[in-house]
């Protein structure tokens, strides 16, 4: 239940970990143009791991809902420098973040121990791809797809739904040949969900951990929280992220990704200090 097989490592997942988020987005490292510099992205991971990321989430496409999606050239040319540069240096796992599964090919070739999906392998051919290696996979949760799925987000009983559609995807995992100690699982917040659907995830959460997987959570800045706070900028976001990263690992999950990475190992500190006890 708490090992994580993921490429190169085998994760103890007993205790919470923090996972960096190293976006390779014009939007995050640029200057003021459409390029993406290889160097700054590898030097603000090099910085996420000094403070003490245990794993570091790599992707090239912003998911955040109604980006507009780049091409699967676009998305090599931007992460696949990236990854192999880390890959000689880094002495945490990798991540990739995607969908695609040639992007996932090409980053399990160039070194990446996790593939990180926010559609759960759904696309043709990704079950295989990560089926052939020894990845690591999460598979996340979300309704619609993200240009559309904060348009009118429905549900019954979130959670028992979030909870099925995680069981039924890593049955389709297991039957591709993917081992059950190689899935983490996450609902997703912010993917096609509305405030109250969050929250009611979040507190939650422990259901989830009946599936037999440990749980990832992402809810750093996201919208979510500037709706609780009454804030807009995602800088106004950095104390709301943390209490919510704190209250996700009370409940349950081993996993956060995350922007600040040393005020969350710190919490998380604190927290593992309570849950061993
Ligand atoms: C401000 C900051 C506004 C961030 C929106 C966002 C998750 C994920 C994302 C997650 C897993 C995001 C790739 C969305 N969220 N992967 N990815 N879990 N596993 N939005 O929750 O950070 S991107």
């Amino acid at each position: 239940m708490y090992s994580f097989y993921c490429g190169k490592y085998v994760l103890d997942l007993r205790y919470p970990l923090v996972m960096g988020i190293v976006n390779v987005t014009p939007d995050s490292f640029s200057d003021g143009g459409k390029y993406v510099s290889t160097d700054q992205a590898v030097e603000h991971a090099m910085h996420l791991i000094a403070e003490g990321a245990d794993i570091l989430d790599i992707g090239g496409e912003s998911t955040r809902p109604g980006a507009t999606p780049v091409s699967l050239q676009e998305e090599l040319d931007r992460v696949l420098p990236v990854i192999e540069k880390l890959s000689r240096v880094s002495d945490v796992p990798l991540s990739i973040d995607t969908y695609k599964p040639e992007v996932m090919r090409a980053a399990i070739l160039a070194g990446v121990d996790i593939v990180n999906d926010i559609r759960a392998l759904q696309e043709p051919g990704a079950l295989e791809i990560v089926a052939q290696s020894n990845v690591g996979v999460c598979l996340m949760h979300m309704q619609g797809h993200p240009q559309t799925m904060q348009i009118n987000p429905q549900y019954n009983d979130v959670v028992l739904e979030v909870k099925s559609f995680l069981s039924v995807r890593m049955a389709a995992a297991e039957k591709a040949g993917i081992e059950k100690n190689r899935i983490v699982l996450d609902p997703g917040f912010g993917f096609g969900k509305r405030t109250l659907h969050n929250i009611a995830l979040l507190k939650d959460l422990q259901s989830l951990t009946e599936l037999g997987r440990p749980l990832l959570v992402g809810l750093s800045r996201k919208s979510v929280l500037g709706q609780i706070m009454g804030a807009d900028s995602v800088y106004e976001r950095q104390y709301a992220s943390l209490s919510a990263s704190v209250i996700a690992v009370m409940n349950g999950a081993r996993i956060v990704r995350v922007h600040d990475v040393k005020a969350t190992a710190d919490a998380l500190k604190v927290v593992s200090a309570v849950l061993s006890d």
